[in-house]
Parts: C-alpha cells; structure tokens; sequence
C-alpha cells in the first residue's frame, strides 16, 4: 500500500488510470429485492442478466483519516417502471459523509435518513452532491441509452450498511412516466419493514 501522496487519473472513456483499482459489478440478479417488480426484475435475469451498474475504486486502508475514491457507472435501463439504481447504503459509521461529483449523464441521487427526512439531488455532468452524515443514498440513472458515471470520495473507515435498505427499501421510487423521472412513495416501504428484517 502506497504510504506517500500518489495521482491517478480519469480517462475521456471514464475508466481510471495510472492506478491498480478494484473492480465490483453488479448484475439484475444481485439486486433481487430492491426493485419492486420482481416478476419484470426475473424476466430481465432470464433472458441475460445484464450489469446493472459497476464501481471502480482505489484501495485504501479502512481507518480513519484516509479516503476512499473511485468511480460509479450505473448502466442505462428499467426493471418494470423503475430505472436502473444502485442498492443503495448508510455508512456504517453515520457520521461520516460522501461527496459525488457527476461526470456523466443524468440522473439522481435519493437521499433519506433515520429521522424520517428524505431528499433527491439531480445528477448531471458539473453537479456535486454533498451526502451530509446519516444519509443513506441510491443512484439512479435517469436517462434511457446512456451511463451516468459519478466519481466519489468518502471516509476509508465508514463502510457500508446495506441490511437497512435490504429490509424495507427506501421510503421514495423513481419511476419512469412518459419518459420522465417522477418520484413516488414507496408502497411497501412500511408493510414490509417488520417481515424481511
Ligand atoms: C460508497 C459509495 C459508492 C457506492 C456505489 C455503489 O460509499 O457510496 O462507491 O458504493 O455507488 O452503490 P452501492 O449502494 O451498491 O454500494
Ligand atoms: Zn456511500
């Protein structure tokens, strides 16, 4: 692990080089329940399975102090009405936040916290969202045939609680109406919070 100041950069194509990242990809099929319609979400990993979104990122030693960067590509599509997200997590740590930086494409950023507050920031190339501590957050590419890429950068020691939002979901949808991003509430946000957690 590098213990001294480094570079890397981004390329026009939005991959990172000049330095060793890590690479995660997240298909349909591991994103079963955090879409609401789950027979369109299983005809989807039938015939394909395709990646939903990938993360980029530099590895950094997980304590306080240090930072982790990288960069998110979240493909363009919908399962039933609902575009293409990420799962969407609190940081372990609550108070810790997260800055995401828009390079590319459109989109939103869905924010709530534990206090019942919920707030949605719109991505597009320029935009920066600052995540205050305590939010949990989702992506959501918004647009229909292209990647909304993010660079990010958050505490190397929050790590990511994701058992909340498997459980019952954020309390907001983003659901594509004529062709535009309408956000709703989430049905099953409550009824489903006391079985699945
Ligand atoms: C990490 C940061 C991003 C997400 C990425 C994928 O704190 O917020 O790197 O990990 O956008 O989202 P998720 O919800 O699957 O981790
Ligand atoms: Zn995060």
């Amino acid at each position: 692990m590098i213990e001294h100041p480094f570079s890397f950069g981004i390329s026009p194509s939005l991959t990172l080089f000049d330095t060793q990242d890590r690479k995660i990809q997240r298909k349909l099929s591991d994103l079963r329940g955090h879409f609401t319609d789950r027979a369109a979400l299983e005809e989807l990993v039938r015939v394909g399975d395709p990646i939903a979104y990938e993360v980029l990122d530099v590895p950094r030693p997980e304590r306080a102090g240090e930072l982790i960067s990288g960069l998110s590509i979240l493909h363009p599509g919908v399962v039933g009405a609902e575009y293409f997200m990420t799962k969407g997590h609190f940081h372990s740590v609550r108070g810790t936040a997260e800055i995401y930086y828009c390079l590319s494409g459109a989109g939103m950023l869905l924010m709530e916290n534990e206090q019942g507050e919920w707030k949605s920031e719109i991505l597009t190339p320029g935009r920066v969202v600052y995540v205050a501590p305590g939010w949990a957050h989702r992506s959501i590419n918004t647009n229909s045939d292209q990647r909304l890429v993010t660079f990010f950068v958050y505490p190397a020691n929050a790590g990511h609680d994701y058992g909340a939002i498997e459980g019952r979901g954020f309390r907001k949808l983003v659901l594509r109406k004529n062709d535009r991003p309408e956000v709703v509430d989430n049905p099953h946000w409550r009824a489903s919070a006391p079985e699945q957690r």
